[in-house]
């Protein structure tokens, strides 16, 4: 017999893993020619470090190239004053204006990916604690 909280249940556990889903996505065909350094970084390429929220300036200079890093090389795509180029070979990010050489950090995304997480984080307490409570 099933409880009739089954499939509220279940609409919980979709929910949570849909929103879990995009953490883990990525593109392996436009990796091969990303430097090392940024092998696992979505950040490269996107506004957010889960990939959820569009291309970067640079992931739109990337697109726009045919997916191609060495097309796109010569291009200051973030406006910073350093060449996608440069900014590879130093390891910073050539689509967030605030990292270039001397000034690595990466902050984009990263409020969008807190709340993403505290999201998740929230759903998933929910299916914990209905989970409980049907099991009584
Ligand atoms: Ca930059």
């Amino acid at each position: 017999m099933i409880r009739k909280e089954a499939p509220i249940t279940a609409l919980i556990i979709l929910i949570t893993v849909a929103a879990m889903l995009p953490l883990a996505y990525s593109k392996p065909m436009y990796m091969a020619e990303v430097p090392q350094a940024f092998k696992d970084q979505c950040t490269l390429c996107h506004t957010s470090s889960s990939g959820m929220n569009g291309l970067n300036s640079f992931g739109a200079d990337f697109a726009d190239s045919g997916h191609s890093i060495t097309n796109i090389g010569n291009l200051d795509s973030d406006g910073d004053g350093y060449s996608n180029a440069k900014e590879l070979s130093a390891g910073t990010y050539p689509g967030d204006p605030r990292s270039y050489s001397g000034a690595t950090s990466s902050g984009i995304g990263i409020g969008i990916d807190i709340i993403v997480f505290l999201a998740t984080a929230a759903v998933a307490a929910v299916v914990v604690v209905k989970f409980v409570i049907l099991r009584r």
